[in-house]
């Protein structure tokens, strides 16, 4: 490759450009230089450092123990540099960059005080054309853009704030001499971490400080001071081990993974636990001991409440104090902050607090801050109004990929990724830590190390094959933007107004911004993605093109980790054991599970079938007193396995999202009882629950029958039953994942056969055990197979994409509907067989069982209506 300045106005040709000299950039610089490629960076200041270089606002530290905000590619360089703090000071992280820029001579390779003006993708040549503001041109196989998540400063947007004529500081643009505040009439605007973490700092200076505060955050103190020395312990034990966890951990740090939820600890231990976190100092300490913290509003709201406490307590003014406290979002889903004496700075008597929510600010003038009601005379003021977060510095850049598509315009409702890596119509452009990349959930020196690994790796791979161009594929784009919104969606972070929604940038699309499935997942994700030949990219060059496209995660993200979980028990599989065994095993594994929402009542009883006693669980829900509609309800488990309990948590779950009793029968089990015995106790049972609802608290008139699995077999042979002996009458039929026919060979027994829980052989081993091959298409066993599906009543119908049982399900639906019943159909997008039952455990079945919940309560309405 050509390398070489050829003067004014030509073209120098390179392999690779970087933009950003930060944490990313030098790393990638590097990488590149280790693999011999020709490669440059371009940085806009006038030294490295990025964030580092940028934010030197007093009080400026990071806030992830440096021990891990630290490279780890070098053991050498890591026996050099020894940190002083727990948190280090923005000075001494900056040192450090600079000392790793001169350890590996980096220098040479940057070229300082330099902003790209525009850079273009040349498609026949596949390369990028990169103008700098110097009037560089550059030309180069590889675009790197190390930018950074928090660089582009948020534009003030306050009235009147360029009237201001006193002194203006960007906590993210500080004067490298220093400010003076001594004496002077100080205003900070903003309380996120850089308004936390300078505000006590410059009040020990100013005679008067003006906190103007629109949302309160949750902070807490950093107990900073030496780094703790289990930390340094294990890194001196086995430094590799110490870096490999921390790689494969959630967040980038080693944390214990908690699994008591909140509701599982006592008020004692809830206490305790948070003690503990609030005296360890970290941003991750509550996460390590809370389980559902980031997943369940209420286990969020105890402990929101324990952290508001604590504010109440050290601020001594009660309105401060109240003002003080975060109300209106999730603990953590907003960043959190630590600090150094925030809260006990409003003790002083020249610090006030003004809450912006409740005195907005109306106007800045030539020297004051005026809000509605109150003007403040200040002599300068500190802007500390955060940025436009992961997508600003990316698109503020004049980017124009395939055919004149801009990133800015392809970005405009939200960015669009492939791991947070690239972005289709964009060739051989990298980002390091982008969008729907795990970036600010996590210790940005592990996630930056990782990207640039494996963006290093990548063109390694492709020049060692005579490649010459990467691009991503639709299909993984949109499967992997799918992803990431199905991972946010599970969690309570899109609630929050923040940043990392987009939120604090008037007009930016609200979009959750990084990747939130975790570090060690998503570093396997990017792994497998490479293991299955650069699966979703597009690959080509003078050599050829190569693409095995495809979405490299389809299952929901909580039933990925179920699916996981479940690998690594490694069960023997169902139908290689005896019933009995086969039971027992799916007892002991349901015993395992949360229990369920709390219902009003539960009661156990009898009720005649027509060869003895059948047992039955009724839940009532919590809204007293009744009377209430009723479902009654079968269990799953494939003819053989279950029993009345066997779906508990479901069937609380659908008590109480129904507002409905739920009576669980159970039936005979094959091979004990083969067919027709349990289809002709289900409808036993529904005949007797008709002739007793009065009894059971329900009321005359709304009953309905639903089912999972077999159990939705048994519902939807039930309401045939029904039909054709003229009673009960039945308002609807909700039928889960319903086993309908015989037929095992449609596709998604194909698709679906092994890997999501309910395999092929398993279902041929239901079969086997409960009917002949002769009788299986009797509509008693195979209701898809009835004649006539007129006059049923209105259904439900449930399934599943990794199903084998999803395709003869939407047969079924479909049979109705042709047959003139009123039928709505759901496809459960990523969904198995068994996770949307799987209440407390797969967060995303929720929203399918609220549809449930929501299709039984109308049946019950169109019943009384009619
Ligand atoms: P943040 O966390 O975005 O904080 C910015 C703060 O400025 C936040 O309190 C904002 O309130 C406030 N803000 C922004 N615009 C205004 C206007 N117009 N009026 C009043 N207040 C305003 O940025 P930081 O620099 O503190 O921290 C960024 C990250 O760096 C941090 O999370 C760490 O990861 C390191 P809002 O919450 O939007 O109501």
């Amino acid at each position: 490759m050509a390398v070489g300045r050829e003067g004014n106005g030509s073209v120098e040709e390179l392999d690779a450009v970087v933009v950003g000299a930060g944490f990313a950039g030098l790393y990638m610089l590097h990488r590149l230089r280790q693999a011999g490629f020709a490669s440059t960076v371009l940085e806009s200041a006038d030294d490295v450092g990025g964030t580092w270089y940028w934010n030197r606002y007093p009080g400026a530290r990071c806030d992830i123990p440096t021990t891990d905000y630290t490279y780890s590619f070098d053991a050498e360089l890591e026996a050099e540099w020894t940190w002083s703090e727990k948190y280090a000071a923005q000075p001494e992280i900056l040192s450090y960059l600079q000392y790793v820029a001169r350890k590996y001579d980096f220098r040479p390779d940057i070229r300082f005080s330099t902003r790209v003006a525009s850079a273009a993708w040349d498609d026949a040549a596949s390369r990028w054309t990169i103008k700098t503001d110097a009037g560089d041109r550059l030309s180069c196989r590889w675009y790197i853009m190390a930018t950074g998540c928090l660089s582009l400063p948020k534009e003030p947007d306050i009235l009147g704030a360029e009237r201001f004529a006193g002194e203006v500081y960007y906590t993210s643009r500080w004067p490298h001499e220093g400010v003076d505040f001594s004496g002077k009439r100080v205003a900070v605007i903003g309380t996120g971490s850089s308004g936390i973490q300078s505000i006590p700092l410059i009040a020990k200076e100013a005679s008067q400080l003006l906190v103007f505060q629109r949302t309160p955050n949750f902070s807490m103190p950093a107990h900073n001071g030496p780094a703790p020395t289990d930390r340094l312990k294990q890194l001196a034990e086995d430094r590799d081990a110490y870096r490999e966890n921390a790689r494969r951990s959630a967040a980038g740090v080693t944390m214990p993974i908690p699994v008591e939820t909140v509701a599982m600890l006592s008020e004692d231990d809830r206490r305790r636990r948070f003690e503990e976190a609030w005296e360890e100092g970290e941003l991750l300490a509550f996460g390590a001991r809370f389980a559902d913290l980031l997943a369940n509003r209420e286990a969020n709201e105890t402990i929101s409440e324990m952290f508001r406490q604590k504010i109440r307590e050290m601020v001594d003014d009660p309105k401060t104090a109240e003002a003080l406290c975060p109300t209106d979002y999730p603990i953590m889903t907003k960043r959190m902050c630590l600090d150094t004496d925030y809260y006990a700075t409003f003790n002083q008597p020249h610090v006030r607090l003004v809450n912006l929510r409740k005195h907005p600010i109306s106007t800045i003038t030539e020297s004051s801050i005026d809000t509605i009601d109150e003007s403040f005379e200040v002599d300068a003021i500190v802007y500390a109004t955060g940025f436009d977060a992961m997508t600003g510095a990316l698109v503020s850049v004049d980017v124009t990929g395939r055919h004149g598509l801009t990133l800015k315009r392809k970005w405009a409702h939200g960015p669009h990724t492939y791991l947070g890596l690239m972005t289709v119509g964009f060739p051989n452009l990298f980002m390091i830590t982008g969008p729907g990349s795990p970036s600010v959930l996590s210790n940005m020196a592990v996630s930056i190390e990782q990207h640039v690994d494996w963006v290093a790796d990548c063109l390694a791979h492709l020049r060692d094959r005579g490649l010459e161009r990467i691009e991503p594929t639709h299909t993984a784009e949109t499967g992997w933007d799918q992803h990431v919104h199905d991972c946010a969606d599970i969690t309570l972070f899109p609630v929050a107004n923040s940043w990392y929604m987009g939120a604090n940038v008037p007009g930016k699309p609200r979009v959750f911004l990084p990747y939130v499935g975790g570090v060690d997942v998503y570093r396997a994700t990017c792994e497998e993605v490479v293991e299955r030949g650069y699966l979703g990219f597009q690959l080509s060059g003078p050599a050829g093109t190569q693409c095995n496209d495809g979405v490299i995660r389809r299952v929901q993200p909580d039933v990925f980790a179920v699916l996981n979980a479940m690998a690594e028990l490694d069960l023997p599989l169902l139908e290689t054991l005896s019933p009995a065994e086969a039971r027992a095993l799916t007892t002991e594994l349901n015993a395992a599970r949360p229990p369920g929402p709390e219902v009003g009542e539960i009661v156990d009883g009898e009720l005649p079938g027509p060869a003895g006693h059948l047992e039955y669980r009724l839940y009532r829900p919590p809204t007293a007193p009744g009377p209430h509609p009723i479902v009654v309800y079968f269990h799953g488990g494939g003819w053989v396995l279950g029993d009345k309990q066997s779906d508990e948590p479901l069937c609380r779950d659908l008590c109480v999202r129904a507002d409905a009793v739920v009576v669980s029968v159970d039936y005979r089990h094959a091979p004990e009882h083969r067919f027709p015995a349990a289809a002709d106790d289900a409808f036993a049972a529904v005949k007797w629950v008709a002739a007793h609802v009065q009894e059971l608290g329900g009321i005359p008139g709304e009953l309905a029958v639903a089912g999972w699995s077999a159990g939705g077999n048994l519902a939807a042979v039930a309401c045939q039953r029904a039909r054709d002996a003229g009673g009960p009458d039945l308002v609807g039929q909700v039928l889960l994942t319903p086993l309908t026919d015989y037929d095992m060979t449609r596709s998604s027994y194909v698709e679906n056969a092994d890997g999501y829980i309910l395999t092929a052989g398993l279902m041929k081993w239901f079969w086997d055990h409960y009917a002949d091959p002769a009788v299986r298409a009797d509509p008693r066993v195979s209701p898809l197979r009835a004649g006539d599906l007129s006059a049923l009543p209105p259904a439900l119908v449930v399934t599943c994409e990794f199903d084998p049982l999803r395709d003869e399900g939407i047969a079924y639906a479909k049979a109705l509907e042709a047959d003139g019943v009123q039928v709505r159909l759901i496809t459960a997008r990523g969904h198995t067989h068994t996770s949307p039952t799987m209440v407390g455990v797969v967060l995303s079945g929720a929203s399918i069982r609220a549809e449930v919940a929501g299709a039984l309560r109308q049946f019950f309405a169109a019943a009384v209506q009619a």
